[in-house]
């Protein structure tokens, strides 16, 4: 351990750890713009410098390391002073209309020019005139906002191994773009949205489709569905000021109807339909000697980096739709049947975690045999809770409701697929009843659980060994599928039968579309609350949900019959 003092005060801490985190131990708050947690320090803008006993020149806090008996000053007025012009400056490039801003609110540079008392900046404003671009559909990158931290490049860079976005330009003209100043589209974004979850200000935005939801609420001309992601519900406290991981399903529930949705259902149901479909497909594939490994396809920036990227697992990739999209489809098929409303007369609107899920509703393969795409749009978490504040609904004090039951009643497993690794679990917890007819003693597949970047397991389904794999973040994956290619060159035996991937760090629940301020922290506390939802459901298996028994039996017939083939599976671009 080392021991230093902090602005007088000592402090213990292991060898390694920054100043910045240091303080953070004693209370100490130093500010921060270019720092995030998730992120290796790379000290661009200034902000956190300190003094140090003996040291001739102020140190960034964010990026020097802790030494024995180091006596540490963090706020005096002449560090002030400094942290203030680096504010001035930042602001002198930063345009000032806050009021419609999308981060108003919740912008890092906002806050900090409020903590600061900045009332008038004494340098030239300059702002750069450059396009926005909405080229994805998903994200929109605003260059006027960017204040150069270089998270987002580096999120993209580091923990995706995307290299979408990078700095362009030299001098006063570097910026954030895509290489070769391409539009986002053209470039390799997979759309996962952890660019505009890492950005302090308003410079990387989800793209806002509230106004089309507002539009259909209020004309009343359409049927209006709406369906809640797993993660959706341990996290969208967080934007009225509940702790990470508090469940909030019950109160989604009663928000949606409150915002005029005809019907409330829940995308863990579907969830629990994919693991009938996709499980089914994987005993097939185990017992009839299909494509292995098996690559599970319901994470849409997957989707779109396996396409772009990795186009030699195309067979690998399940058929089976994404919960999302199956929940579209059963809305616009058996749920409207019930309902008595022609297909053409719904709209189906998804609350997802994710940003590239606003992606998955468009792409060409989802349009199902109901003749119409299945779901019309899709709205981030942070999207919802904007509608929620706008409709003057009082988030924490609303009744507990229940969804709507033909398409919103869930087993645990169903829940967990809003985590890395649930949606194997959910996939195992079945697959042992598919192939021996019996069920689990245990449904807790632990090694399955954790933040680890990749998860592997022999599982023994009365003597079938079945190995798994499980990447999440997308800069982990391309390992785990250079194992499963180098085997296949050397005509070695396949390192597993069956792997997950989630683009996100920690699965949906660290999702690009979750409200901002995410780190490991308030990813476990969000995961801790998926588990609880799954450990208190009655029903733990997929399997045992009743409903998804009574769809099979009134609608579908059998698991990959030729309507469920028709209505919950897809194909992929070569
Ligand atoms: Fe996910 Fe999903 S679990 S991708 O992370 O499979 O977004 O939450 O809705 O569709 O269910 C996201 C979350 C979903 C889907 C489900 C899957
Ligand atoms: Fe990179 Fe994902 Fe952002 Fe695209 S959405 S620029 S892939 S971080």
């Amino acid at each position: 351990m080392i021991e230093l003092e902090i602005n007088g005060i000592p402090v213990s801490v292991e060898a390694g750890t920054t100043i910045l985190d240091a303080a953070e131990q004693v209370g100490v708050k130093i500010p921060k713009l270019c720092f995030h947690h998730d992120l290796e320090p790379w000290a661009a803008c200034g902000i956190c410098v300190v003094k140090a006993e003996g040291s001739p020149k102020m140190l960034r806090a964010c990026a020097t390391a802790v030494a024995p008996g180091m006596k540490i000053i963090t706020h005096d007025p002449e560090i002030v002073k400094v942290r203030r012009t680096v504010l001035e400056l930042t602001l002198s490039t930063h345009p000032n209309d806050c009021l419609q801003c999308g981060r108003n609110g919740n912008c890092e540079l906002q806050t900090l020019a409020e903590e600061f008392g900045i009332r008038e900046v004494p340098y030239e404003k300059r702002i750069a005139e450059i396009p926005v671009d909405n080229s994805t559909g998903s994200i929109v990158l605003n260059p006027e906002k960017c204040i150069k931290c270089g998270r987002c490049a580096k999120v993209c860079q580091d923990m995706q191994g995307v290299w979408a976005l990078e700095f362009i330009g030299r001098g006063e003209d570097t910026r954030i773009a895509p290489a070769a100043d391409v539009t986002l589209n053209e470039s390799p974004c997979i759309k996962c949205g952890q660019c505009s979850a890492h950005c302090p200000v308003g410079a990387i935005y989800e793209n806002d489709q509230t106004r089309p939801v507002w539009n259909a609420l209020e004309e009343g001309e359409k049927h209006c569905v709406v369906q809640i992601a797993p993660a959706v519900r341990v996290a969208i406290g967080e934007a009225f000021g509940m702790e990470p991981g508090t469940l909030s399903t019950g109160k989604l529930y009663s928000a949606l109807r409150r915002l005029g949705f005809n019907a409330v259902f829940d995308t863990n149901f579907t969830a629990d339909l994919t693991i009938l479909e996709e499980g089914s497909e994987f005993v097939k594939r185990v017992t009839e000697g299909g494509v292995l490994p098996q690559i599970t396809s319901c994470c849409p920036a997957w989707t779109d980096y396996m396409e772009k990227y990795a186009n030699d697992f195309i067979d690998n990739f399940s058929t089976a739709k994404s919960p999302q999209q199956m929940l579209g489809a059963m809305a616009k098929s058996y749920y409207a049947e019930k309902a008595g409303v022609a297909a053409k007369d719904m709209y189906v609107v998804s609350i997802m975690p994710c940003t590239a899920k606003k992606f998955e509703v468009s792409r060409d393969d989802n349009m199902s045999s109901t003749g119409f795409q299945d779901v019309d749009v899709a709205l981030t978490t942070r999207e919802l809770a904007r509608m929620i504040k706008q409709a003057g609904i009082e988030f924490t004090e609303l009744p507990e409701e229940e969804a709507d039951s033909l398409l919103g009643e869930y087993s645990g497993a169903g829940t967990i697929f809003g985590v890395t690794g649930g949606v194997m679990e959910a996939a195992l917890r079945s697959a042992y009843y598919l192939i021996t007819k019996e069920d689990l003693e245990d449904v807790n597949f632990i090694d399955c659980r954790g933040l680890e970047g990749v998860k592997e397991a022999e599982i023994d389904i009365k003597g079938t060994k079945i190995r798994i794999a499980i990447a999440h973040q997308m800069g982990n994956v391309e390992a785990v599928l250079d194992k499963v290619r180098q085997a296949k060159e050397n005509g070695e035996e396949l390192p597993w039968h069956f792997i997950e991937v989630m683009a996100c760090r920690g699965g949906c629940i660290g999702g690009g579309g979750q409200p901002h301020g995410a780190t490991d922290e308030v990813r476990l506390k969000r995961t801790a609350g998926i588990y609880t939802d799954d450990e208190k459901s009655v029903q733990r298996c997929s399997h045992h949900n009743p409903m998804i028994t009574k769809i099979y039996e009134e609608f579908l017939g059998e698991p990959m019959s030729h309507k469920a083939h028709e209505l919950l599976h897809t194909g992929y671009q070569e």
